[in-house]
């Protein structure tokens, strides 16, 4: 088990110390509507690729961003409250193959994870006619649809966030059910031929492969994983999942996991049994690495928004740590592991207090961050030695 810095940000501390230029932002484009998350294609272009809620895709070519959608599949979803476009990920192989892969809720409110093909004349078009169902699933309401997506740099396999479905949360502890999880696919064959619907592989080493369990599901016991990401060097696992009354969570799963884990969902928010029939307050329960809490003086955690761990080069007082923040609140956290347990610093506030909705990379690392109608790049210092924390903690 992981010893845990439960941080109780103190609010006078934070107001009391002069707020470095440690983390700053620089406006890279404007004109989105309701980002929900940004990302690269991996094919040496640096374009990048802002998600709209919506149902837009819209591609930044050398900081311009161009008015055409790179696909628009609005007519396909429901959107608005949490439902929507929620995800994009390009196929590790894009610049062959023109793969890739959105997340969405379709007409019903029901989740489609769909690839898409790039089209042959322009590569900032895709062929909206090339749509190739990968997975669908039933969400019985329309909250808590986690919608993120992302190719492990370690396997290959297309690991897909569900929430719990807003229905009953023990959707989230039961492991037929594909609700409230992270789900790791191989995209690259069908092992359902007879089922149109269902166009993918199961990895071998899932951890319910052989027992009792859906075959999609790599860990178990998660609320809402709206955001999440690999560390690209090492394919560490890291969620940020939204919490219900009190602590907003970041949990990892280590590169060396073989899949399984029970994060506690709805028999635990944070450490805290809830006391629910059917759940143990015994466990299993593994602990979220961070957690902010709900109702504290000077804060205003709501919704956490999971971040990146930084390997770019730009700014390398940056480098390796893993940044991370919280919709309603706005201030930034960085994170490392720090022997058995984790090293968490209060990095103060960005981008007007609120509102970032998603992080990403570009394909050097850099990061970025989309909040309101913008596409921000994220800053910070180019020295180790230039690293202040504004919690005072060294
Ligand atoms: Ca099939
Ligand atoms: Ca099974
Ligand atoms: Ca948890």
């Amino acid at each position: 088990m992981k010893i845990l810095f439960w941080f109780c940000l103190v609010g006078t501390t934070q107001v009391l110390l002069a707020q470095p230029a440690f983390l700053g932002t620089e406006n890279v484009a404007n004109g989105f509507s309701s980002p929900v998350s940004v990302t690269h294609a991996g094919d040496g272009s640096n374009r990048l690729f802002v998600t709209q809620q919506g149902g837009q895709i819209k591609v930044v070519e050398n900081g311009i961003h161009l008015p055409t959608p790179f696909l628009d599949i609005s007519a396909l979803i429901s959107s608005g409250g949490e439902q929507g476009l929620l995800g994009l990920a390009f196929h590790p192989n894009y610049s062959n193959n023109g793969y890739f892969y959105v997340n969405y809720t379709d007409n019903n409110g029901d989740t489609v994870v769909a690839r898409y093909t790039v089209s042959d004349a322009d590569i900032n078009l895709a062929n909206p006619s090339s749509a190739y169902i990968v997975l669908t699933f039933d969400q019985p309401f329309g909250a808590h649809n986690g919608g993120d997506l992302h190719f492990s740099p370690n396997d290959g396999y297309l690991y897909i966030s569900s929430g719990d479905g807003s229905g009953d949360p023990m959707a989230s502890q039961d492991i037929n059910s594909l609700l409230g999880k992270i789900l790791r696919i191989d995209v690259d064959g069908d092992d359902f031929p007879a089922d149109p619907n269902k166009n993918h592989a199961i990895p071998p080493d899932n951890p319910y492969v052989g027992i009792n369990g859906a075959d999609e599901i790599w860990v178990s016991g998660l609320r809402n994983p709206w955001r999440f990401s690999f560390d690209r060097l090492n394919g560490d696992l890291f969620i940020g999942d939204v919490g219900e009354d009190t602590w907003e969570e970041f949990n990892h799963v280590p590169a060396t996991s073989s899949g399984g884990e029970n994060f506690g969902w709805p028999c635990f928010e944070g450490a805290d049994a809830s006391g629910l029939s059917g759940c143990d307050p015994n466990g299993p329960n593994e602990l979220p690495f961070a957690a902010l809490q709900h109702n504290q003086p000077n804060s205003n955690y709501c919704t956490a928004v999971g971040g990146y761990r930084y390997r770019g080069s730009e700014f390398s007082g940056l480098y390796g740590w893993y940044l991370f923040t919280d919709w309603c609140d706005g201030t930034y956290f960085v994170a490392r592991p720090l022997g058995m347990a984790w090293e968490i610093h209060d990095m103060g506030t960005l981008i007007g207090g609120f509102a970032v909705t998603g992080m990403g990379e570009d394909e050097n690392g850099e990061l970025y961050a989309v909040a309101w109608s913008a596409l921000m790049k994220i800053t910070g210092p180019t020295e180790m030695d230039d690293v202040i924390f504004i919690d005072g903690f060294e």
